[in-house]
């Protein structure tokens, strides 16, 4: 029988509310629109189209059109591409997937499929009763309509404190890869837990993953609209990733509720960014934010709201193209990126994590990308991508670990270590993903994504102070070079840099 016949008998006995929202998306199409210059922009995005790409620069703009717009578009005379014509159909597709998939188990077929807010709290449980010694989760804070946001702590014995690495996801309701990933990492941590890199990552760094910063949205995703974004204040929602307080309400950011990326009635006017912020500014140990989204196969770094650069544009811009190449190893191509050069999106929340709480922060953009076929766009993507992109995003992450993990002396190296033996992109990936015998044996955990970039990133520690451990011990080899063996000179001038910046802005509270 096939899975739409089932789902046809499924259906005829019991009406289901996952079917129901698909039907919201009936003739709505995505398609991408030429808008060549500003102003063709202005006008297409007054036409009330949801662009995928929210704030978009002129170009190829991919946007979701409901049939009560299509024909003014159409009378525009707009060139376009229609990448799908009905995405009611691959939200009943995935409906009817999801209505007959199970639960799924912590250690068993968790990742073979999406989960619904209650499956996730249930294997963060299940995580916690069966890694003790190695996780806790607390509470955040609560969601506009009461739920809980949760952080899984991530940490094995050791000294403490020790640097933090927060990677939160699920910000925008509708990337469900996003949330996938992150607990995909935390699974990756856990069940990996004796391999001697991972081992030495664990006790050398704290890893915070907070899967779903905004579940009011993410419910709503499974039983209204599947094609949700924002939170669900007032039933119409704020953009949290506009309601951060760094350059609040600038460009990129609407202050029409209405819109896709309405930034909120204040800075941090949302529970959901208010008790991060909290949370965030109460950890001193934290060093890093890295923020998973989908979309677009980027990884962003700050400004998002400038068109400037950061005092540590070549510290973050380092790590993200090391970021972007660990990522890429496995056939996808990520590019990294200053987030206003994507477009500009003020109050988003890695300018402030790096601008107000001083961390090294990253935004990541899964797959698809933007020119993937037709079967593969969007937001509603096949399940057999989640453990291909959970490995990816933990590729990625491993970078940003191990620059949190690694001795901040300027001159220090990292030509060995898990991660980069064979200074490639790929072999970062190879090894982040499973392939632990790829792991040099003479190093230890520390051997990153490019020495200027540990260096950059561990210089935010407090008063400069390292990590202890096996991370510590990585192969330094005595030459400063990045994953492809170029030298990195500057490295000392950005740990200067980054520790100047630190004590200026740090006087300055
Ligand atoms: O617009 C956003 O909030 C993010 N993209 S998404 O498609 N996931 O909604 C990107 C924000 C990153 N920052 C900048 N573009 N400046
Ligand atoms: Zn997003």
């Amino acid at each position: 029988m096939s899975l739409v016949s089932a789902w046809s008998i499924v259906l005829a006995l019991d009406p289901d509310p996952v079917q129901a929202r698909a039907e919201v998306y009936r003739d709505h199409r995505l398609v991408e629109v030429w808008a060549p210059d500003g102003d063709a922009l202005a006008r297409l995005l007054a036409l009330q189209v949801d662009p995928w790409q929210d704030t978009p620069r002129p170009g190829w703009v991919p946007l979701r059109v409901s049939p009560q717009v299509w024909p003014s578009l159409l009378a525009g005379a707009w060139s376009l591409r229609v990448l799908d014509d009905d995405l009611a159909e691959s939200v009943a597709q995935e409906g009817a997937r999801l209505a007959l998939r199970t639960p799924g188990q912590a250690g068993g077929d968790f990742f073979t499929d999406f989960h619904t807010l209650d499956e996730i709290d249930a294997w963060l449980d299940a995580y916690v009763a069966g890694n003790p010694e190695l996780a806790s989760i607390t509470e955040v804070g609560s969601s506009i309509e009461g739920r809980t946001i949760r952080a899984l702590r991530i940490a094995a014995a050791g000294d403490d404190p020790r640097p933090g690495v927060i990677v939160t996801a699920g910000q925008h309701a509708r990337e469900w890869v996003s949330v996938s990933s992150a607990l995909y990492v935390a699974d990756q941590l856990a069940t990996r837990a004796a391999e001697p890199e991972i081992a030495a990552m664990l006790a050398a760094v704290t890893i915070t993953i907070v899967p779903v910063v905004n579940p009011d949205g993410y419910v709503y995703t499974w039983t209204d609209e599947r094609l949700w974004r924002k939170n669900r204040r007032d039933g119409i929602g704020v953009d949290t990733n506009r309601n951060w307080g760094v350059g609040w309400g600038g460009e990129g950011a609407s202050l029409d509720p209405a819109a896709e990326n309405y930034a909120g009635s204040a800075a941090f006017s949302e529970p959901e960014t208010e008790a991060l912020r909290e949370w965030i500014e109460a950890d001193d140990a934290l060093v890093a934010h890295v923020d998973v989204h989908s979309f677009g196969e980027l990884v962003l770094y700050p400004w998002g709201h400038l068109y400037e650069v950061t005092d540590d544009d070549a510290t973050l811009s380092a790590t993200a193209t090391d970021i972007a190449d660990a990522m890429s190893a496995f056939g996808e191509d990520y590019t990294p990126l200053q987030g206003v050069n994507l477009y500009p999106a003020a109050g988003n929340a890695i300018d402030w994590t790096y601008g107000a709480a001083e961390l090294f922060a990253y935004t990541m953009e899964l797959r698809p990308n933007f020119n993937a076929p037709e079967a593969e766009q969007g937001f509603v993507i096949a399940p057999e991508q989640i453990v291909a992109v959970g490995d990816e995003v933990f590729a990625g992450l491993w970078v940003v670990l191990q620059s949190a993990a690694t001795p901040s002396e300027a001159g220090d190296t990292s030509t060995g270590g898990v991660g980069s033996s064979t200074g490639d992109g790929a072999s970062s990936g190879d090894v982040a993903a499973s392939s632990t015998g790829a792991a040099d044996s003479s190093g230890g955990t520390g051997g990153s994504g490019g020495e200027g970039t540990s260096t950059g990133t561990t210089a935010a520690l407090d008063d400069g102070s390292t990590t202890s451990g096996a991370a510590a011990d990585a192969d330094t080899g005595g030459c400063s070079c990045d994953q492809r063996g170029t030298a990195r000179p500057w490295a000392a001038l950005w740990l200067l840099l980054a520790l100047r910046r630190r004590r200026v802005t740090r006087g300055a509270r």
